[in-house]
């Protein structure tokens, strides 16, 4: 039976990749599995069959036969854990790329999420222009410690795995807002990450779905 992943039918941000049903194709086509995708509309989302498989009411899921799936780390995971591709062999390198991405998603993510909703959800409120820097200064605070492990590396601990995967991700959020050009590093990773054929992959798939005019596409 074939994996099924679940998609905005229109994503809001008309095909830039950044919902996260990409970082599952992604994954999948890193380790050339074949899936299906059911878009679903926000209204969809939100009713008793998609909530049976998102108590949360989200996307994206992931369902494999009898197993059904939601949490993107928790599905890249599961991928990465079944199919060769996204975590090493050696128990302590596998263990680290594990550890890289509990840090995209617990430590980098949230503040980078936490500007975003400023300037897309609070952007108009009076106090919006004295919070911004503060939010924008804990971002930079992850930037630099970021760049400073990462240094001269391609990936952040040896050949390129579900954490890099993970931070490539999380990091892309970043690139509207012209913060990550202030380290030459983090860009270079991110673009390399974006040069993976497996993300051009996953990429076009998104773009198409984004892009084409019936949304049911
Ligand atoms: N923790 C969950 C996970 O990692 O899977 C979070 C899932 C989540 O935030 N899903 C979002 C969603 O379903 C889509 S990806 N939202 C609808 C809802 O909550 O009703 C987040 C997202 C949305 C839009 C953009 N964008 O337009 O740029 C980027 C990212």
């Amino acid at each position: 039976m074939a994996i099924t992943i679940t998609a905005f039918e229109r994503s809001p941000d008309g095909g830039k990749g950044l919902a996260r049903d990409m970082r599952v194709r992604w994954a999948l086509e890193e380790v050339g599995q074949p899936y299906e995708v059911r878009l679903v509309s926000f209204g969809a989302m939100k009713k008793p069959e998609h909530l049976a498989l998102h108590p949360f009411g989200q996307i994206p899921t992931y369902e494999d036969g009898d197993l059904g799936l939601f949490e993107t780390g928790a599905i890249v995971f599961h991928i990465a854990e079944r199919h060769a591709g996204l975590l090493p062999d050696d128990e302590n390198a596998r263990a680290r790329a594990i550890t890289w991405m509990f840090a995209a998603l617990s430590t980098v993510e949230p503040p980078i999420l936490e500007l975003a909703n400023a300037k897309l959800i609070e952007g108009d409120k009076s106090w919006t222009a004295q919070r911004l820097p503060l939010v924008e200064e804990r971002v930079r605070s992850r930037l630099v410690q970021l760049s400073r492990r990462l240094g001269e590396a391609d990936w952040l601990d040896g050949a390129f795995s579900a954490g890099d995967l993970m931070m490539v991700s999380v990091l892309l959020r970043l690139k509207s807002s012209g913060l990550l050009d202030d380290y030459p590093n983090l860009s270079a990773y991110v673009a390399r990450g974006e040069a993976r054929p497996a993300y051009k992959r996953a990429f076009e798939a998104q773009w198409a779905v984004n892009t084409s005019k019936s949304p049911t596409g």
